[in-house]
């Protein structure tokens, strides 16, 4: 085969979806998995046969170098090399525990990729395209809405500030070293291969758990920040199409919808059945359903240091450069098959 793809993260959400789209398109697909105590390919075990995979992680540069230097010496011949770097420690909460990791991985593990692809011959190198998973997390507290590729930037997390240095790393390789490389600023996508602990999921899964009756409520903190929700299928699409252009450029991938964590809640329990009404402020906010039973309550322990209250992203550049469109073409498409 001579299209060659190296997909870290690929046993994640997007990893997933981005290794069956280049399957489909005769891409020979790599990847690493981390070493856990437990499996951790649940996501990408219908399709493992067809993969090659060994162990690796973002902290380990020699290891990535001597896989990177593998796949090229076993084929010698490959037209194109596509790198996507999706592996992170992608939750937003978390990073605030675990700052040092996060910016490790995040942030330093794209500079070892980066500097494993600039000192390849030419020759090599020059057939390379890499991916970086970016983030409207970039935009922080927000200085202008809608934010576009051109919006400035303002972190508050750790994640979002080595991610910050993941996108001005990418862009020094490119304008310095003239690597083929894309900063994708991606708004959040879901699907039902969506981690637990984001908040989509923890909604869905808490209504199911209601449904069944093996659950009374579910606790949430900051029900007021607004996120613009995609489908992740559509997004790993937007990605492809980004390294298939004839130069390097950065990319938003939106939905240019906007709505709050409260008004999700409130389509997922819709969608089985349930109304639900509001009352209290703050902490003490609750939701009950038609017969009087509680189904929400805000937990403080689910607050951030500091929040990103709202996004909304602009995909205009994406529709028009790259033509990328979306199947998911609301939230309630979503929501179904999250559900299903
Ligand atoms: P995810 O489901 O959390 O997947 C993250 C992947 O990274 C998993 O395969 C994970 O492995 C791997 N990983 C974590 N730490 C690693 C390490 N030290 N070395 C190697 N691999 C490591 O995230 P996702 O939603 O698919 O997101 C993909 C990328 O897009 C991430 O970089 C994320 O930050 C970024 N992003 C996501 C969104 C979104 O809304 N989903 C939006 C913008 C940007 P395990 O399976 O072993 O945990
Ligand atoms: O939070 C609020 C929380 O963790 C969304 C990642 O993929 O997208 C994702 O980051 C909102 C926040 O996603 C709970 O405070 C309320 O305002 O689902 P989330 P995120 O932080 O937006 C970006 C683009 C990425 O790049 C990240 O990798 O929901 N919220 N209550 C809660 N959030 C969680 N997780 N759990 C709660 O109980």
């Amino acid at each position: 085969m001579d299209k060659l793809a190296f997909i870290t993260g690929i046993t994640g959400q997007d990893g997933s979806y981005l290794a069956e789209l280049l399957l489909e398109k005769n891409y020979n697909v790599f990847g690493i998995q981390r070493r856990s105590s437990r499996f951790n390919t649940t996501r990408i075990d219908h399709i493992r046969d067809k993969l090659k995979m060994r162990y690796g992680d973002l902290t380990d540069g020699a290891g990535l170098s001597n896989y990177i230097h593998e796949i090229i010496r076993e084929n010698p011949n490959f037209k194109v090399f596509e790198i996507y770097n999706l592996a992170a420690q992608s939750h937003v909460a978390i990073s605030f525990e675990i700052p040092e990791y996060t910016s490790d991985v995040d942030g330093i593990g794209v500079m070892r990729l980066l500097e494993i692809i600039r000192t390849l011959p030419d020759k090599q190198r020059n057939k390379i395209k890499f991916y970086q998973a970016g983030t409207s997390e970039l935009y922080g507290k927000v200085l202008e809405t809608p934010q576009n590729e051109k919006t400035p930037f303002n972190p508050v997390s750790p994640y979002a500030a080595a991610k910050l240095y993941a996108y001005h790393m990418v862009k020094i390789y490119r304008e310095g070293y003239g690597l083929f490389a894309v900063n994708g600023i991606l708004f959040n996508h879901e699907s039902p291969r969506r981690g637990e602990n984001f908040v989509t999921m923890k909604i869905v899964n808490g209504v199911k758990d209601i449904v069944k009756g093996e659950k009374q409520y579910i606790s949430l903190g900051n029900i007021y920040s607004s996120r613009d929700w995609g489908h992740a299928k559509d997004y790993v699409y937007g990605m492809w199409l980004m390294l298939q252009q004839e130069k390097p450029d950065d990319f938003v991938l939106a939905t240019g919808n906007t709505f709050t964590v409260k008004e999700f809640i409130m389509h997922a329990f819709r969608h089985k059945g349930y109304n639900l009404w509001w009352r209290g402020e703050g902490e003490e906010e609750v939701a009950y359903d038609q017969n009087d039973i509680l189904r929400v309550k805000i937990d403080p322990k689910y607050y951030r240091p500091c929040e990103v209250d709202l996004l909304l992203g602009d995909p205009k550049k994406s529709m028009e450069k790259l033509g990328w469109t979306r199947r998911y073409d609301n939230m309630d498409k979503l929501i179904v098959d999250m559900f299903n």
